[in-house]
């Protein structure tokens, strides 16, 4: 016992605490190497070591806990090596607070069409060169702990939930086999957390057998993988329900490339704790920001002369000084009209999760999301 107990502590720099429920949602505290977090959590991405536009100062000014960096894009540069030299990604990019790295497989199918994965890994030709290259389990390993962030994920195989017959089923035994050479590789299980990617398509078999192969492995937190690409929401919810069922109680869990803000309100329901999306940062750079009817977009006419700011009801930032006739002014002519829309936008996000983890907390997560779900138009599509 005792021998299993140091195993477990040492095995996992995390802690996760679950501080309050409504049915199936979770309020939990999650305690990293570097950040003592709160979920239900929203994570920015921040592709090459930065979220673009905003400062560590101001992500950590609006309530981010956790950033999200590529180890493919990381990598192709400035190098994982010279990450590494320079003391960590952390350092590098002065930011204190939690970071996580996704493994590369899904970015580079998802990025280069070029991509082939095969049972050793995923090869691609190197957009810098040309040549061809190979991103196997144990190098993605590798790359990630040199980047050094507080989860690191497996590399899984990825494929579109809208393809069917036979290759789902390739991937998602490919996945599990890949978790065993990715343990295998992980030097540093003190001091970073190895989380497995569930994959199985939409099928519901796939998706039990991928959820306890992953489970046996013990490892300290677990994503749910393969969604958020093109499915209607039905399956989604679905997949995700049946995952979050299946998997430990006192592990975090994690909805991978989600998303909208009432994607995160159902897979918070249905029992998911963390989620990174491209979205907020990526709509800001097209004028576009969250609100909580929908979303205003500031390239309208009829911003132009429109004097209240984006959302009365925000306390950011961006809505104590800006008016919607001044972003409408820089948007797309000015970088200063993205930063101020994804500052605003980010702002957004961390208090959707904010509200979540109280409201869960204070017994009023039914309320909370009722609210949420009577704005018509809460992006959904
Ligand atoms: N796997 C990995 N990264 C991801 C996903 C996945 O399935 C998704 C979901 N489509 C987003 N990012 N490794
Ligand atoms: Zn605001």
């Amino acid at each position: 016992r005792w021998l299993e107990f140091n195993f477990y502590l040492f095995s996992m720099a995390l802690r996760f605490e679950v501080l309050g429920r409504f049915n199936r949602a979770r309020a939990a505290r999650l305690t990293l190497p570097h950040f003592t977090c709160q979920t239900p959590l929203f994570m920015p991405v921040g592709t090459q070591g930065t979220i673009k536009g905003l400062t560590t100062d101001q992500l950590e000014e609006i309530g981010c806990q956790i950033i999200l960096g590529n180890t493919y894009h990381l990598e192709l540069r400035p190098g994982s090596q010279l990450i590494d030299d320079l003391g960590g990604l952390h350092k590098f990019m002065n930011w204190k607070r939690a970071l996580l790295t996704d493994s590369g497989g899904f970015q580079m199918v998802s990025l280069l069409h070029l991509a082939d994965i095969t049972e050793e890994g995923v090869t691609f030709q190197s957009p810098v060169d040309g040549k061809p290259m190979l991103l196997t389990p144990e190098e993605s390993i590798h790359i990630q702990n040199n980047i050094g962030a507080d989860i690191i994920m497996a590399l899984d195989d990825v494929v579109k939930t809208t393809i069917t017959g036979p290759r789902i089923e390739e991937a998602m035994y490919r996945t599990l086999r890949w978790i065993d050479r990715c343990i295998a590789a992980h030097k540093k299980p003190d001091v970073q957390n190895l989380f497995g990617i569930v994959q199985g398509g939409l099928d519901p078999v796939l998706r039990d057998i991928c959820v306890k192969g992953l489970v046996e492995r013990n490892l300290p937190g677990y994503a749910i993988g393969g969604l958020a690409g093109g499915e209607d929401k039905d399956s989604f919810w679905r997949v995700v329900a049946q995952c979050t069922a299946g998997l430990p109680e006192d592990k975090p869990r994690y909805v991978m490339g989600v998303g909208y803000p009432l994607d995160i309100v159902v897979c918070s329901a249905l029992g998911a704790d963390m989620y990174d999306c491209v979205y907020p940062t990526r709509t800001a750079r097209f004028g576009t920001a969250l609100v909580p009817e929908g979303v205003l977009k500031l390239k309208q006419n009829a911003m132009a002369t429109d004097e209240r700011p984006i959302d009365p009801t925000c306390p950011c930032m961006v809505c104590k000084n800006y008016t919607r006739a001044y972003l409408h002014c820089l948007v797309t002519k000015d970088a200063m009209g993205s930063q101020l829309l994804s500052y605003h936008n980010l702002s957004f996000m961390m208090r959707l999760s904010r509200d979540l983890h109280m409201s869960i907390l204070e017994g009023r997560f039914p309320e909370y999301v009722i609210i949420q779900l009577n704005f018509v138009s809460f992006v959904s599509f």
